[in-house]
């Protein structure tokens, strides 16, 4: 499958890795919005939100608790902006489903929006 997000996921292509587990992993984007901008994955190939099933829902749940950690962890531990792209009209760019985690030691400003 030609997923830059899978290929990440095996390890074929190189990313600055701060978490992984049996199911998740978590880098930081290469083109950060903010001063810390993790993406958080399955590790599994998901293609969107909108491709959920309801047997998903704990591992949606899972990338939710994670994001709170890995944002305290990584210099945002006052908050942080979480985001998921879904689609078309969700502008997203890479279909495997992600996480953004944005955040910094100072409060986000407009253009860490999508
Ligand atoms: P989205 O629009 O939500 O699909 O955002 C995709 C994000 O993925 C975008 O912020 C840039 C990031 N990205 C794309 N390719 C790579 C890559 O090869 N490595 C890393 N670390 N991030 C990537």
């Amino acid at each position: 499958m030609n997923c830059i997000f899978c290929k990440i996921a095996a390890g074929e292509i190189p990313a600055q890795t701060v978490y992984q587990d049996d199911d998740l992993l978590a880098f930081r984007d290469i083109h950060p919005r903010a001063p810390l901008h993790l993406l958080i994955i399955p590790k599994r190939h998901i293609e969107s939100m909108a491709s959920l099933l309801p047997e998903d829902g704990p591992l949606m749940g899972r990338m939710m608790v994670l994001a709170q950690h890995l944002a305290a962890q990584n210099g945002s531990p006052d908050g942080f902006r979480t985001v998921v792209n879904t689609g078309r009209v969700g502008r997203q760019e890479v279909y495997h489903l992600h996480m953004h985690v944005l955040g910094g030691p100072e409060p986000l400003d407009s253009s860490a929006a999508f």
